[in-house]
């Protein structure tokens, strides 16, 4: 990270691609908590974005979902259309793009975003689910659960197509770090993709500088930066208890620090999200503040 000196935070208040909403709130309380002090104090110069109009559902609009079993598909695919715009330029000006959602459909703007600057990004997503999801296998039609598969080139041809570029990421550099709730189609999808996917199980077993010193391999081995994805329902709920779609057996408050610590310290990464952080379901704004602190890992801070 020694090079990255100049951030841009870009604000991305959209929920239309989860169930539950909420996460749309999540910028601001990312921002209430510090984020730019914070960052700020470790010697980066930052700007804070003004957000671009996103799309809202109208109050009585009910979600319809369509045979195709996607919800919002228009909000969605607009929405990341103009992120991926976005994302583009704060590259093109020499920046680091820090993307606080929103709900994890926007991972596939920001990677849009990403994929015309870094010809072969590395991922490295934190989740406790895959979002390996396409219309065939989504057991709920919401389309945060099918950002990854999309980013992959597997999907709607609206999701695929998203920036210009598909697929946008290859598998054998995406890395996925958490996982404990994937359904059967996704379970299938990873093996049949070789997608290197560490659970819960693999964590607990491996410990988790093991596990980054093999998924920064992985991920920054022969390609030209990495992106990292950080759903914050990867942690365990008890330290992030304001997201959508919480899962018991989590990422500890220390596992992810050392995760995003060793990133840091290996200077590959180039841009990064910080998602479904949902201040309505939050308790004295403890996940938004988590949000913030681990991104101040990501981007330097250090113990001593
Ligand atoms: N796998 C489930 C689905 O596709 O509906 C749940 C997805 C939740 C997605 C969260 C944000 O990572
Ligand atoms: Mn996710
Ligand atoms: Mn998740
Ligand atoms: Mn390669």
């Amino acid at each position: 990270m020694s090079a990255v000196k100049d951030i841009s935070v870009l604000c991305v208040p959209f929920d239309l691609g989860a169930g539950r909403k909420g996460v749309r709130l999540g910028p601001h309380a990312i921002l209430q908590a510090g984020l730019e002090r914070r960052l700020r104090g470790l010697g980066l110069q930052v700007e804070v974005l003004q957000p671009f109009p996103v799309p809202q559902a109208g109050i009585s609009e009910p979600a319809v979902r369509t045979e195709e079993a996607l919800l919002h598909l228009d909000e969605v695919a607009g929405l990341n259309e103009l992120l991926a715009q976005a994302v583009w330029g704060i590259l093109g000006r020499g920046r680091f793009p820090l993307v606080l959602g929103g709900d994890h459909s926007i991972a596939i703007g920001t990677l849009a975003g990403i994929a015309p600057h870094l010809k072969n990004p590395g991922v490295i997503w934190f989740d406790a689910h895959s979002d390996l999801n396409t219309p065939e296998t989504s057991p709920s039609g919401n389309i945060h659960g099918m950002s990854l598969a999309a980013a992959l080139g597997l999907g709607h041809d609206r999701l695929v197509r998203i920036g210009g570029i598909t697929p946008k990421i290859k598998p054998e550099h995406t890395v996925i770090i958490g996982a404990r709730s994937l359904d059967p189609g996704e379970k299938e999808r990873i093996r049949s993709l070789g997608i290197r996917c560490f659970t819960m199980h693999e964590i607990d077993r491996m410990g988790i500088s093991r596990v980054m010193e093999e998924a920064l391999h992985i991920a920054g081995a022969g390609t030209d930066g990495i992106h990292v994805s950080f759903d914050i329902d990867s942690m365990d709920p008890g330290e992030a208890p304001g997201t959508g779609t919480p899962v018991r057996g989590g990422l500890s408050y220390r596992e992810a620090h050392c995760a995003l610590e060793m990133l840091s310290e290996s200077g590959l990464v180039r841009s990064a999200e910080v998602v479904e952080v949902n201040p309505v379901l939050d308790t004295d704004n403890k996940t938004a503040r988590l949000a913030a602190e681990l991104m101040g890992s990501l981007l330097g801070q250090r113990i001593l």
